[in-house]
């Protein structure tokens, strides 16, 4: 009895340590073009790295007009864009291409980040196009 209260400890023991080691393991935002404020000519696509690797299937990110003020007679109300997300070059990248050439305004990109963990985590950035 006392060797199989021993294994149980140890394997509570072992079992706590993975866990504080996945929960190191959320995938951060590290960088994006275009970079969060900035001010530029529309891009074809939008890139997101991250410091993890992604699980595709459950990541993802949502491209929204968020202002439109230089468009005279459009409605000042966020908007959907329609835009394909897709894996990047390396399992850290997170591509949004827009099905159109974005217009002048302001764009929000929501993302929903997991990795390995299956924990999801999400953010989101602004930048303006002129
Ligand atoms: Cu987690």
């Amino acid at each position: 009895m006392s060797f199989l209260k021993t294994t149980s400890v140890a394997v509570a023991i072992t079992a706590g340590l993975l866990l504080s080691a996945v929960a190191q393991a959320h995938p951060k935002l590290l960088a994006s073009t275009p970079a969060e404020g900035s001010d530029a000519a529309a891009p074809s696509k939008i890139e997101l790295h991250f410091s993890e690797n992604l699980t595709t299937q459950f990541s993802g990110a949502k491209l929204i007009m968020t202002d439109m003020t230089d468009m005279p007679g459009m409605p000042n109300s966020p908007m959907g864009v329609k835009a394909a997300v897709a894996a990047g070059g390396d399992p850290k990248t997170m591509v949004i291409t827009p099905a159109a050439p974005l217009t002048t305004g302001t764009y929000k990109v929501e993302w929903r980040a997991v990795s390995s963990d299956t924990h999801p985590i999400t953010g989101n950035f602004s930048f303006k196009v002129k």
